[in-house]
């Protein structure tokens, strides 16, 4: 029970198929108590049955990103619950969806601020309030994508936001290092995501990945979420500002 006697937060939860769900998942099965963040009411339902799958049930608070006065209440909310915050997991990104199709030299200066704003300045919005709930150290989760240190067909803007998300949690991890917070990116190959369907050949991309990816396969949900359990965990208390590829080994090959 790696995670016994923690306190953890999970932002970007949607359906079933999120990455977060396979994270939330693996804390919960090391014994986290967690806090589960929804962006509007009317995800609540849903995700409330989701949770139930759980064998501890998690504190669900509602979350808008963009709104720095929603994230100060889910703190507000965990001190009164809690005695502590011991790590965060941050699995959000937006673009438009237009933005992720055709030339990347189409993309609006709005299309632009909006992919940076929520899937990059929104790590630190939520990092900056926790410092202080973190009282005994703690683990800041994030997640990337090879795209943002190579060209990937229709990743586009959201290379560029996976760019400056990294960087984040380089310049992030200098900071909090400190006060004993470690912070690092995972970044997972393809999976089958809500995220990723509807995405123009997506499906084609996928295969070809599973067939050339070192280990002939494409990454499980379990495997993201194992790695984001050692992340979380004192098993990695020397790793921060680091971007650990879960992948099969895809990005190693030329
Ligand atoms: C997304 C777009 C293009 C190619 C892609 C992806 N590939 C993968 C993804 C190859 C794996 C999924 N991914 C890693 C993302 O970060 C997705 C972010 C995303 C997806 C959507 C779809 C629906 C929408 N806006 C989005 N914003 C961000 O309207």
């Amino acid at each position: 029970m790696l995670l016994n006697g923690k306190v953890g937060i999970v932002y970007g939860l949607a359906n079933r198929h999120s990455l977060a769900w396979h994270i939330t998942k693996a804390l919960s099965a090391a014994g986290a108590r967690l806090v589960i963040t929804y962006q509007h009411e009317r995800f609540a339902p849903k995700l409330k049955k989701l949770l139930e799958n759980l064998n501890s049930t998690p504190l669900m608070l509602p979350c808008d990103l963009t709104d720095d006065a929603q994230i100060e209440n889910v703190y507000k909310q965990i001190k009164k619950e809690f005695p502590r915050l011991d790590f965060i997991v941050h699995s959000v990104a937006y673009a438009n969806k237009e933005d992720l199709m055709g030339q990347f030299v189409e993309t609006s200066r709005e299309g632009f601020n909006l992919a940076l704003e929520t899937s990059a300045y929104s790590l630190i919005a939520v990092t900056r309030p926790a410092i202080p709930l973190m009282t005994d150290g703690g683990s800041i989760v994030t997640l990337s994508y090879l795209g943002s240190q190579r060209v990937i067909p229709n990743y586009n803007v959201m290379g560029v936001a996976k760019s400056a998300l990294e960087s984040s949690v380089r310049y992030l991890a200098h900071d909090l290092g400190e006060q004993g917070i470690r912070i690092n990116a995972l970044s997972p190959g393809p999976v089958n995501t809500l995220s990723a369907r509807g995405i123009k050949g997506f499906t084609g991309f996928l295969h070809h990945v599973g067939e050339n990816a070192p280990l002939r396969r494409n990454t499980e949900g379990s495997d993201v979420g194992n790695a984001a359990l050692f992340l979380a965990s004192d098993l990695s208390k020397g790793i921060t500002g680091e971007t650990i590829f879960v992948d099969a080994g895809y990005h190693t090959k030329g």
